[in-house]
């Protein structure tokens, strides 16, 4: 379990991002995914990341600094209604951007709400991710609010329609529920040694 998480900073521009002195993590989704409720439900904080109802709201890259150890990152989300040309042009500046940066990524997260069907977006996402070539692993989020099939129909749907590799992690969770959460700690910590 985690013992000491700290809220570091948000981060607006590329210029601001703190120096790369841990090793970094970082979760990307769809909004309105689960992201901030992730953050909290994983770290065992009560409200350090903004649950929103508001889609979109965050604009920003949110640094937690866990045990002195690690970066965990909230990225904005992407695929919220109505939003103008230019807010999401800045979304992709900010995003590739940092994830291009040189520094010292250990994984994304893409988190998903499992009850969706993956649409262009998700798989745009993916592209880019297997482009930036950093490990990632799949958060399917979420499964408190569907049955047993239907959880593992959607995780064969996922991995087809978004052509999930083999090797790659697929994680079954609710951050609502707190469920799923000891396989993503336990492979952290590989990730981390
Ligand atoms: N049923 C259910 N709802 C969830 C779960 N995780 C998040 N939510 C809800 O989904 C909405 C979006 O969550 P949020 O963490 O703000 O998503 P973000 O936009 O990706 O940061 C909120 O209303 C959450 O309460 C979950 O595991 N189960
Ligand atoms: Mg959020």
């Amino acid at each position: 379990m985690f013992k000491r998480v700290e809220f570091l900073k948000s981060v607006y521009r590329l210029e601001d991002l703190p120096p790369p002195e841990y090793p970094e993590i970082a979760i990307l989704g769809r909004s309105n995914a689960g992201k901030s409720s992730f953050i909290n439900a994983f770290l065992n904080q009560k409200k350090i990341a903004r649950v929103s109802s508001t889609p979109g709201f965050t604009q920003a890259l949110n640094f937690f600094l866990v045990d002195r150890k690690f970066f965990l990152v909230d990225l904005p989300g992407y695929g919220f209604a109505k939003v103008p040309k230019e807010v999401y042009k800045n979304w992709q500046i900010l995003i590739e951007g940092y994830l291009r940066s040189p520094r010292d990524f250990r994984l994304l997260f893409l988190i998903f709400d499992i009850r969706r069907t993956p649409d262009e977006l998700d798989k745009a996402l993916i592209k880019f991710v297997n482009y930036l070539k950093t490990p990632y692993a799949i958060l399917l989020n979420k499964i408190d609010s569907l049955s047993k099939k239907d959880i593992e129909d959607q995780k064969e749907t996922f991995s087809k329609s978004l052509k999930i590799q083999e090797k790659t992690e697929i994680f079954l969770i609710s951050c609502k529920e707190k469920l799923g959460f000891e396989p993503i700690r336990a492979f952290l910590k590989k990730i981390l040694k």
